[in-house]
């Protein structure tokens, strides 16, 4: 038990997902022939000749997610139709036969580069229009597609793998060989993180609503899957990566268990990824999501130990549609209303004599009732460990009081004591009293902790 415990608390990340976790928060770019049939999942048949763009500038769409503080983009360069949107030499059907002739992997690759943000692929498994699909030369054609995407655009930072395996059309299925698929990603781009439902790399948060665990941990046993529905996910209640999971490890739940891991725990943190509207790609009648649940989708995911990417998808001219572009400026502006300015403070690590449960005190410079966030980093190159801690306020007339429970940390927890939707704030406006010091206190931990970052904001 203890070693089992000692092994949890050890599992640690790679360079390359420690990469990923700075990033925080990125795009995803939902484009293709469904923008034009005002589909979500084209069948394979479309004509090339409705992919018609016309005033396509994918400078906007990069400007945009820099813009809005965002740190990557992912193009769906083919999504489960087919349609490719750079000239693949394995296919006819893609951007070489439209009316704009034009290699959109290609300009958004350099958009982002000029950005300064990274790019990534998506590369849908599931293919509606390729013949080959359901044979095992599908395997081939698409590690030849997939190569070209690793050698032809510069560095990615992610490869984003659908797990979708629907019919194709000769109304067979596929079996992936995902194994294969991802060592070529590893031999062509080292440095990218791999998403797949269940990893290797990242993970699948369970559900496409925004979701985001209460508790996330990012070691998990190998073999287990997201459990959920793609609306409402596994709700905040089912942890995968608590002990009554981690007990489970040789458990082998879920159809593609044996596809790509061995069993044991391992690594693997999770996406939040979601729509900034209801549907992946553009329907003219559908609105952005509030900027109250897009803040708080991002404090759960970006402040719960993953990461958020938000999909924010071209219309029929090839630009993004300026509601989208608007409400995720007031998004920027509202983070750096509520994160901007850390507040000048100390902190000093407290030895209670148990490496477990260390304690941090903070103290404020100026003493203050206007205490809104607190912000929480464990060092996590090491792995994940914090499994509760409770934040104290100490009062400067005397007293203290704890007001914030909390259990997981991990990459970064952002604990909102306030909250910028709410008509009042109890801390903020019924707190006359001024807090001069806060005390961080571990209360539970798999190993010794190191919180390598503390803001108060
Ligand atoms: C799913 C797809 O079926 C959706 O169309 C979308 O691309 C989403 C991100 O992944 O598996």
């Amino acid at each position: 038990m203890i070693d089992f415990l000692r092994e949890a608390a050890n599992v640690a990340p790679s360079k390359r997902q420690l990469a990923w976790f700075d990033r925080k928060f990125y795009a995803f770019i939902h484009f293709g022939v469904n923008t034009f049939t005002d589909r979500e999942w084209g069948d394979g048949t479309e004509p090339e000749s409705i992919f018609n763009p016309e005033k396509l500038d994918c400078r906007q769409w990069a400007r945009a997610l820099s813009g809005a503080g965002m740190k990557g983009m992912i193009l769906t360069a083919k999504h489960h139709d087919g349609f490719c949107l750079w000239p693949s030499r394995y296919t006819e059907h893609s951007v070489k036969n439209c009316p704009v002739k034009r290699d959109v992997v290609g300009e958004a690759a350099q958009a982002c580069r000029e950005a300064g943000i990274g790019f990534g692929v998506y590369l849908s498994p599931w293919d509606r229009n390729s013949a080959y699909y359901g044979t095992p030369e599908y395997n081939d054609y698409y590690c030849n597609q997939l190569e070209e995407l690793l050698t032809q655009y510069g560095e990615l930072f992610c490869v984003w793998l659908d797990g979708a395996c629907g019919e194709g059309p000769n109304g067979k299925k596929q079996e992936y060989d995902f194994q294969r698929y991802i060592r070529l990603v590893r031999k062509h781009q080292p440095n990218a993180v791999i998403f797949f439902d269940r990893g290797p790399d990242v993970r699948w948060c369970g559900n496409e609503a925004g979701n985001a665990r209460a508790s996330e941990w990012a070691v998990v046993p190998g073999e287990l899957c997201w459990y959920g529905d793609v609306q409402t996910g596994p709700g905040p209640l089912a942890q995968e990566g608590d002990l009554s999971y981690l007990y489970n490890t040789d458990s082998n739940v879920g159809g593609l268990s044996n596809i790509l891991y061995s069993k044991g725990l391992t690594f693997v943190p999770s996406e939040i990824n979601t729509s900034i509207r209801r549907g992946w790609f553009w329907h003219k009648e559908e609105e952005p999501k509030s900027l109250e649940k897009l803040f708080r989708i991002y404090i759960s995911s970006v402040g719960g130990n993953a990461c958020l990417n938000l999909n924010i998808p071209p219309n029929r001219d090839g630009l993004l549609d300026e509601r989208d572009v608007a409400r995720l400026k007031e998004l920027r502006e509202l983070l750096d209303r509520e994160f901007g300015q850390a507040l000048e403070a100390t902190v000093e690590k407290r030895d209670t004599g148990h490496p477990m449960q260390p304690e941090y005190m903070i103290t404020l410079a100026q003493p203050t009732s206007r205490i809104k966030y607190v912000e929480l980093m464990e060092d996590i190159s090491v792995g994940q460990r914090v499994e509760g801690f409770r934040i104290e306020a100490v009062f400067s007339s005397g007293g203290q009081f704890p007001f914030f429970q909390g259990t997981t940390i991990g990459n970064r927890k952002i604990c909102a004591l306030a909250d910028p939707f709410a008509e009042q704030n109890r801390l903020l406006d019924e707190n006359k009293v001024k807090i001069d010091k806060l005390l961080v206190k571990i209360t539970a931990a798999r190993g010794e902790v190191s919180l390598k970052h503390i803001a108060v904001m």
